[in-house]
């Protein structure tokens, strides 16, 4: 991947900036391979502040996307071999204790997911559904 490939243009909306939130939702990132809530709805326009927070003693990593975006993110970490993701404009590494913010303006109505792509981990069932209306 080279520098270019950074300004890339998402499917499925588009960065914000935290200060135009509609509204935070706190994401917990636990070692039994679940984020809490696990499901989440959003309105085709909403403009969300996920505030994730592993709670683990284990590294975890959140990556927002459609199902393409989640099979690139479990490709790419599977290759990293248990090297700490990147901070993307809809991901991020996640160390035991920490907490992260990405805003996200959603733009089209489309299944999305939250995604931990710690190797095993998204296989584990580790995801949260966002259902868009
Ligand atoms: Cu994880």
């Amino acid at each position: 991947m080279t520098d270019e490939d950074h300004a890339e243009e998402f499917e499925f909306g588009e960065p914000a900036e935290a200060s135009e939130a509609d509204r935070v939702i706190e994401l917990v990132a636990m070692d039994d391979f679940t984020y809490t809530p696990a499901t989440i709805e959003v309105a085709v326009g909403e403009v969300v502040t996920f505030r994730a927070t592993n709670e683990g003693v284990i590294a975890h990593d959140f990556t927002l996307g459609d199902s393409h975006v989640q099979d690139e993110h479990e490709a790419e970490m599977a290759e990293m071999a248990g090297e700490m993701m990147h901070d993307e404009p809809n991901a991020f590494g996640l160390e035991p204790g920490e907490t992260k913010e990405v805003t996200w303006r959603f733009t089209e109505p489309r299944e999305l997911q939250i995604g931990c792509h710690v190797p095993g981990h998204h296989a584990a069932g580790m995801k949260a559904e966002i259902t868009l209306t």
